[in-house]
């Protein structure tokens, strides 16, 4: 078992053999100058500053065999699998489907709907391709932990207080303990990161804990 002391609101213990880490959504189009993120006015730097802390710890985590899981949040070509009530929302010119910057806009098969260079999955690694905000709904990601043994999560990703905290949520619901890493993590609204993070630790962590990649790294074997 290893412990990270000093997680928010308390120690959190994991076991290797039943932990993943869970990495949501790093994709070109939320992160990369030019996507589909930027061009709607989101400063994406406050996004980028969870790449050097994440390329670090996935290469910690493969060097002890730790189960690395991917998502991505992107649709059908034809998009069967956008509801209307997604792809009514935001601006008119900037819906998913239409054409964007790095190809049509979270659309799968499009380049900017791809995870960006520095954190691509490993063969073996799954990528869960997701309609929804959460990694739960309408994926078989689920059952991919389950048929590892997974009951702890590692969480990182973007954003925040979007697609991260969704999948929080349905985690616990689900039985699932998470663990969120703070540096790992980010939003286009600073604001939204800070009390994100501690919507999570709050009332006893009532969706889990809160640390930094550099608490877990430490703890690894
Ligand atoms: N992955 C994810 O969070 N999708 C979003 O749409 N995030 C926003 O912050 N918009």
């Amino acid at each position: 078992m290893l412990t990270i002391a000093a997680a928010r609101p308390g120690p959190y213990s994991f076991d290797l053999s039943t932990t993943a880490l869970l990495v949501i959504d790093m994709q070109r189009d939320f992160l990369e100058p030019g996507g589909f993120g930027e061009s709607l006015g989101n400063d994406v730097g406050q996004l980028r500053r969870t790449i050097g802390p994440l390329v670090a710890l996935m290469a910690d985590a493969r060097a002890v065999g730790l189960s690395i899981l991917h998502t991505r949040e992107g649709h059908l070509p034809d998009l069967s699998d956008c509801p209307p009530a997604k792809l009514s929302r935001g601006a008119p010119s900037k819906r998913i489907g239409d054409p964007g910057p790095k190809g049509r806009i979270l659309v799968r098969g499009e380049y900017g709907h791809d995870i960006i260079d520095e954190l691509t999955p490993l063969p073996d690694e799954p990528v869960i391709d997701k309609p929804g905000k959460g990694a739960f709904h309408a994926t078989n990601l689920d059952v991919l932990l389950t048929e590892r043994g997974i009951r702890s999560l590692l969480v990182t990703g973007v954003t925040t207080e979007v697609c991260v905290h969704t999948t929080v949520r349905e985690a616990n619901d689900r039985g699932y303990e998470c663990l969120v890493l703070a540096d790992c993590v980010g939003s286009y609204f600073p604001e939204f990161h800070r009390v994100g993070l501690d919507m999570i630790a709050a009332q006893g962590g009532i969706f889990g804990w809160v640390a930094d990649s550099a608490q877990v790294r430490a703890a690894l074997p």
